[in-house]
């Protein structure tokens, strides 16, 4: 049977498929440096990782798809049943219903720091209705779906015959190749003033100047690929990664013998908020930035870029995107073979 065979083969397997997925590319793998010391601590240190070739959608899970697979398997996505009480000691039971955190800035805000201001749990907001419940998505079949919680994103990946990526090979894919470079397409942001991704322009969170033609979310073919032909990785929606958040990166091993290959992130007892010891809730990391991404208040539109997101949490700036690894997935993809 060619599958064994193939799978024996695991470099030459991923070069000679001829069955590429639908709507997926095959990234080469490699060794790169991870990580940014220019940047926000998070990010720190630079330090090398070696990740396998895989296959990656070309572009974030949008609405036509998620609709695809609720209406296969009748999935109900997190943001859309009320939250069970004893998840949520202290939550004032009045205040537990479906919804999810939309951006809604006010006029004027006192300070940067207080996200509330501009984040807004909203009842009745979901995957169909992204802007609160008399919102929809008629228009919007080729925008990233959004208020997806880290389950809602796995329950579609299994579905699909995937995975989600780890933050190691998020962050391979969205460099595209290029060693070093501080974004996705190089090492300016707007080279000849032209935007390559959908960010926010203007003073956040009140001012949105919309100079890269988007207000909110954009169509995930909207802006160019990057070098290994994947659109949307940086801005637009973030995107969930299978790893839990630690607060940096691990340095360089000294030697070179141990570079880690496919690491998969901290442990999920250290991915816990410090500052919210009420609520325990572990977080992934989110990879890419979105649309809410400015200058003057989250220049987190890069690919060393990372944001810890809790697994319960769905949002109108967060999405995601699959991937299958080589020797994983095929079999339940069964079309592919
Ligand atoms: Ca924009
Ligand atoms: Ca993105
Ligand atoms: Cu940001």
């Amino acid at each position: 049977m060619t599958t064994l065979v193939q799978l024996e083969l695991p470099a030459a397997t991923a070069e000679s498929r001829r069955d590429l997925p639908p709507g997926m590319l095959l990234l080469p793998g490699g060794t790169f440096r991870m990580g940014s010391d220019k940047h926000y601590p998070e990010e720190a240190p630079v330090h090398r990782v070696t990740v396998d070739s895989f296959f990656m959608d070309r572009t974030p899970v949008t609405n036509r798809q998620f609709r695809e697979f609720v209406r296969a398997t009748g999935y109900v996505t997190t943001a859309e049943v009320p939250p069970d009480p004893k998840d949520y000691p202290g939550a004032l039971s009045h205040m537990l219903y479906a919804g999810s955190l939309v951006f809604a800035p006010p006029r004027q805000i006192s300070n940067l720091r207080d996200w509330s201001q501009w984040w807004m749990f909203m009842k009745g907001a979901d995957w169909r209705h992204p802007y609160g419940p008399k919102s929809n998505i008629n228009a919007l079949d080729g925008h990233p779906v959004v208020h997806v919680c880290y389950a809602d994103a796995l329950a579609y990946a299994r579905w699909a015959g995937k995975d989600l990526p780890t933050e190691a090979e998020w962050e391979f894919a969205a460099r595209g190749g290029l060693e070093d470079a501080e974004f996705a397409w190089g090492t300016e942001f707007t080279p000849g003033g032209i935007h390559k991704a959908n960010t926010w322009q203007g003073e956040f969170p009140h001012e949105n100047l919309c100079t890269d033609g988007f207000e909110r979310t954009s169509p995930v073919y909207a802006f160019p690929p990057n070098g290994y032909g994947l659109h949307d990785m940086i801005g637009n929606v973030w995107e969930w990664t299978s790893d839990w958040y630690s607060a940096k990166h691990q340095a360089d091993a000294h030697k070179a013998c141990c570079v880690p290959e496919n690491p998969r992130g901290g442990r999920e007892e250290a991915s816990y908020d410090l500052c919210q010891p009420a609520i325990r809730i572990p977080r992934k990391v989110l990879k890419g930035g979105s649309h809410l991404c400015a200058p003057n208040y989250c220049r987190r539109y890069r690919p060393a870029a990372r944001h810890p997101e809790p697994v319960d949490t769905s949002t109108s700036h967060v999405g995601f995107r699959c991937v299958i690894r080589d020797g994983e997935g095929h079999e339940q993809q069964g079309a592919a073979l």
